[in-house]
């Protein structure tokens, strides 16, 4: 459900678009990819994971995941990522990201679907090879001031295990390289079937989530040879100024 009650006084304040997000965050290139193709003019709330400022009061009492990102619409709040994509193409003319053919639509839920699932893998794979020694790193002193602050509990011991470094951790990265082999692998039947995008004939909202997804995989070296077909796509993702500005080039 994209769009959420909300009690915080500041988020129903907010007139125009604002999206509390952060630089590194996937899920929140995803959007920024979006409101950049659709031309929007945004407020950005930038919110820097690594000093955990996602985990205020404030913040929470807008996102109670207390993650990014979130959009803000004229005081309405949207959250996850895909919905805040879909949401901006609902609202907002321009380009649509839905395709016509009730087929692809069909195919396309799924890749969403598939692409909000492997959150947690790609999660951890950034942790391994490329958030190591950035300012991530949480000491269990400070994981427990997380649980105390609201964080929710698979967060505490994400971290724990990250910070721990040793077979839970080893065991996490394993699973997360299978899980995203076997998704690549479904993609790669799916750009088989189109001969074109994920979304179908034409550009749209999978290829928008997807390729973020590429991006990240792609920085972290994992290995794609067993869907050549995605990982050529994926060139042709990242190709162009949109993405460039909302991703690769984005400074807050
Ligand atoms: N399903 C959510 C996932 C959001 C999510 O996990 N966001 C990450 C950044 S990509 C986050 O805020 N993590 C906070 C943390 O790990 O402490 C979405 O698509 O918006």
């Amino acid at each position: 459900m994209p769009v959420i009650p909300t009690k915080s006084k500041v988020a129903r304040q907010l007139k125009g678009v604002h999206l509390y997000h952060y630089a590194l965050s996937n899920c929140s290139q995803r959007c920024r990819l979006a409101l950049e193709i659709k031309g929007i003019p945004w407020h950005s709330h930038h919110l820097n994971l690594a000093a955990k400022e996602h985990l205020t009061p404030d913040y929470i009492e807008i996102n109670p995941n207390a993650v990014v990102p979130t959009l803000v619409h004229n005081g309405r709040v949207v959250i996850e990522s895909n919905d805040i994509v879909d949401y901006i193409d609902q609202g907002f003319p321009g380009s649509r990201f839905w395709p016509d053919d009730v087929r692809d639509r069909g195919a396309v839920n799924a890749l969403l679907e598939a692409s909000s699932d492997v959150q947690d893998s790609i999660k951890t794979l950034s942790h391994e090879y490329m958030f190591h020694g950035r300012g991530q790193q949480t000491s269990l002193a400070e994981s427990a001031q997380m649980k105390a602050a609201g964080a929710n509990s698979g967060l505490v011991s994400f971290l724990r295990d990250f910070v721990d470094d040793g077979r839970a951790w080893e065991l996490r990265v394993i699973k997360a390289h299978e899980d995203v082999t076997r998704r690549l692998v479904q993609l790669n039947e799916r750009i088989n079937q189109t001969k074109a995008w994920l979304t179908g004939s034409r550009y749209g909202i999978a290829d928008i989530s997807w390729s973020v997804n590429y991006y990240r995989l792609m920085q972290c070296r994992v290995d794609m040879s067993r869907a050549p077909d995605f990982a050529a796509l994926g060139l042709k993702l990242i190709e162009g100024p949109a993405f460039s500005k909302a991703v690769i080039e984005y400074r807050t």
